[in-house]
């Protein structure tokens, strides 16, 4: 991509409205832009970042064997009135009348809708357990939509619906869960800790939240700061090891604020090691049993003719809030750097112009070339700029790897900056082999 053709409109200045460098920063580089209050539209790379995360949130559902489908986001006020949560849920919910008069609503979550959907083509125990997925918008008409995407009316969530004959096959299907959780968030470059949490409107007795650390973050949190040193390479999706991994993790305390007691917190947790601070809330997982299947008839039939209610779960990823949560935990001084994992781009080329002599322009343009037969995906700043200029813009722009065609580039022999660390002199093969060998890791 030649930035000169890129639609990112970027911004000279801070936009005063923001009040977090998340929110700022999105609005800064055009990722963003707000068409009504907490409702966005997501400009070209704004779009391409979030998709990235989409696919890595994908990929860890898919290894478990989740399986994707796509519901709609109206859905019928009927089935939200067999389950009881019609008039419970509130004004948090977006109702709407079709022509015909018939109660609709924008949806702020998926409990009801794929337990129809399960009921109408499962009945019998041999055809359990099911995991099902989606990738979809939802709505909730927030009382207070702030901080931009972080907390907005419209955004886009994973929710996944397990379904299980017993109660000790439920708690298998928590914990896949939530290690693809663990792993996931792995991937994007982030550390979540999971920490166990309430329920609030989608009920259950068993709930962890996904929280990483970070100042501007909504909930505080308590926690043991062991928990951060423990890894998840050694669990396999088995039984055993996967309960010995929710063991491990619940050896130590870590809880937000509505689960925070301070008695517990001290007798629980050595004094050096005591962690309070605040953090997002990326993802949360719950186990609620026959909350749903019971009202609504989502049952199937045993060997023997009996009927019995399935155990379900659901676990929600906020796939559009970790665009906001990966920079606020990775901008530093003015500065961001996307994990390449999901960054726009994996490497900018910035050639210093000078009006007389385009020299710069013809070997950046070369350069360009042969990293695209490397499948590096890559932009160039073709625009009249100064050096500096350019720079700082890619700075901010998060871009992990730069080549600088400047003073300092001879030759053969590239100027090089890795963000956050000393530039270098290398060669283009260079370059593509530190590149291509980071992508093979992720
Ligand atoms: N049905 C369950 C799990 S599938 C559910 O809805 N859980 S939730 O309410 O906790 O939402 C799941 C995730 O969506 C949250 O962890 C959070 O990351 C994200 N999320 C929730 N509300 C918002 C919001 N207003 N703006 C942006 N992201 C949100």
């Amino acid at each position: 991509m030649y930035l000169s053709n890129y639609f990112l409109p970027v911004l000279k200045d801070n936009p005063s409205e923001a009040q977090i460098k998340s929110h700022q920063l999105m609005l800064r580089v055009g990722m963003i832009k707000q068409s009504s209050a907490g409702i966005y539209s997501w400009l070209p790379m704004g779009f391409k970042i979030m998709k990235k995360i989409e696919n890595i949130v994908r990929q860890e559902q898919d290894k478990i064997g989740a399986q994707e489908l796509l519901m709609p986001t109206i859905q019928s006020a009927e089935i939200w009135k067999e389950s009881g949560r019609y008039n419970d849920y509130g004004e948090e919910m977006l109702r709407i009348k079709d022509r015909q008069g018939r109660e609709m609503l924008y949806g702020p979550t998926n409990e009801e809708l794929v337990t129809e959907i399960f009921r109408s083509s499962i009945k019998s125990y041999k055809s359990l357990p099911q995991m099902l997925y989606h990738i979809q918008l939802k709505f909730r008409d927030e009382v207070r939509p702030r901080f931009g995407i972080m907390r907005c009316r419209e955004f886009l969530m994973k929710d996944a619906y397990s379904f299980d004959l017993s109660d000790e096959d439920a708690l298998l299907s928590y914990n896949k869960m939530f290690l693809a959780y663990l792993k996931t968030f792995n991937r994007l470059g982030i550390s979540a800790i999971p920490m166990a949490a309430d329920t609030g409107p989608i009920g259950g007795n068993l709930s962890h939240e996904f929280v990483i650390l970070a100042e501007t973050g909504e909930s505080k949190i308590y926690a043991d700061k062991r928990i951060f040193d423990l890894t998840t390479e050694k669990y396999l999706l088995t039984k055993e090891s996967l309960k010995n991994m929710r063991l491990d993790y619940e050896k130590y305390y870590a809880v937000t604020d509505d689960k925070y007691n301070e008695k517990d917190f001290e007798k629980n947790v050595e004094k050096n090691n005591r962690l309070i601070t605040k953090g997002i809330e990326v993802g949360h997982i719950f186990y609620f049993g026959d909350k749903y299947s019971k009202p609504l008839k989502g049952s199937v039939a045993l060997q023997d003719g009996k009927k019995v209610d399935v155990k379900m779960g659901s676990y929600g990823i906020g796939v559009s809030r970790l665009v906001g949560a990966i920079i606020e935990a990775k901008f530093k001084d003015n500065i961001m750097k996307w994990p390449l994992s999901v960054s726009p781009f994996d490497i900018a080329i910035l050639p210093m112009i000078n009006k007389n002599d385009n020299t710069n322009m013809i070997k950046a343009k070369k350069i360009y070339d042969e990293l695209k037969k490397n499948n590096i995906d890559v932009i160039l700043d073709d625009t009249d700029e100064n050096i500096s200029s350019k720079i700082k813009k890619f700075n901010l722009i998060g871009v992990p790897y730069q080549v600088i065609l400047g003073k300092k580039s001879e030759g053969d022999l590239l100027e090089f900056q890795e963000t956050y660390k000393e530039t270098k002199n290398l060669s283009l093969k260079d370059i593509i082999k530190i590149i291509l060998t980071e992508k093979n890791l992720i």
